[in-house]
C-alpha cells in the first residue's frame, strides 16, 4: 500500500458568510476519500490582498494525510469549491471559497493545473501565520524554515479569531 503524504491546504472566503463557508469546508475536508484530516488552524480575519473594494477575508489552514495524487487531490478541492458555488467574476476578486494546495509532502510540482509549493505561500501573512500555528517547525522543500518567513511577514492587521 502506498504511503500517505502530509499536505497543507489553505482556505479563504470573503462572500456569503465567510466564517460559515470556511467552517463548513473544514468539515468537508474531513470526508475526503483516502485522506485523514489531522488538524486545522484557528480562523483569521485578513485585509483583502488585491483589489481593496471587496470584503475582508476569513483564512485558515488544514493539515491532512492523503493517499490521493496531487492532481486527484486538486480535483477533490475544486469539487468542494463548486459545492460552495464559487464564482470567479474578477481576477483577484471576491470569492465564496478558495482551497489552495499549499504543500504536498516535500514535492515540487509544476504542471499546467498545479504549482506546489503554492507560489504566494511565503509572501502572504494570511497563509503563513495559520500554517505556523499548526506546524511551527515546518521546513519547506528547499530546506528553508517557516519561522524565517514569519519574521518577514509580520502579523500586521491579520487577526486570529477566538
Ligand atoms: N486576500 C486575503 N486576505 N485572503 C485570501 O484568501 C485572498 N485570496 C485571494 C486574493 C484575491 C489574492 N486575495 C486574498 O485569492
Amino acid at each position: 500500500m502506498a504511503e500517505a503524504v502530509h499536505c497543507f491546504i489553505g482556505l479563504g472566503s470573503n462572500l456569503d458568510n465567510p466564517t460559515d463557508q470556511v467552517i463548513q469546508a473544514l468539515k468537508e475536508l474531513q470526508d475526503l476519500p483516502d485522506s485523514t484530516l489531522l488538524s486545522c488552524s484557528s480562523l483569521y480575519r485578513s485585509d483583502p490582498m488585491g483589489p481593496q473594494d471587496q470584503p475582508d477575508y476569513i483564512n485558515a489552514v488544514a493539515m491532512l494525510d492523503t493517499l490521493l495524487s496531487p492532481v486527484a487531490l486538486l480535483d477533490q478541492l475544486q469539487a468542494l469549491e463548486q459545492i460552495h458555488q464559487r464564482k470567479r467574476l474578477q481576477h483577484w476578486g471576491p470569492r465564496t471559497l478558495d482551497l489552495d494546495l499549499l504543500l504536498y509532502g516535500n514535492q515540487l510540482i509544476s504542471c499546467e493545473r498545479l504549482t506546489v509549493p503554492h507560489p504566494g505561500l511565503t509572501e502572504r501573512n494570511f497563509v503563513l501565520w495559520p500554517l505556523a500555528e499548526i506546524a511551527p517547525d515546518l521546513k519547506f522543500p528547499d530546506g528553508s524554515l517557516i519561522q524565517t518567513y514569519l519574521d518577514q511577514q509580520p502579523l500586521g492587521t491579520l487577526q486570529r479569531l477566538p
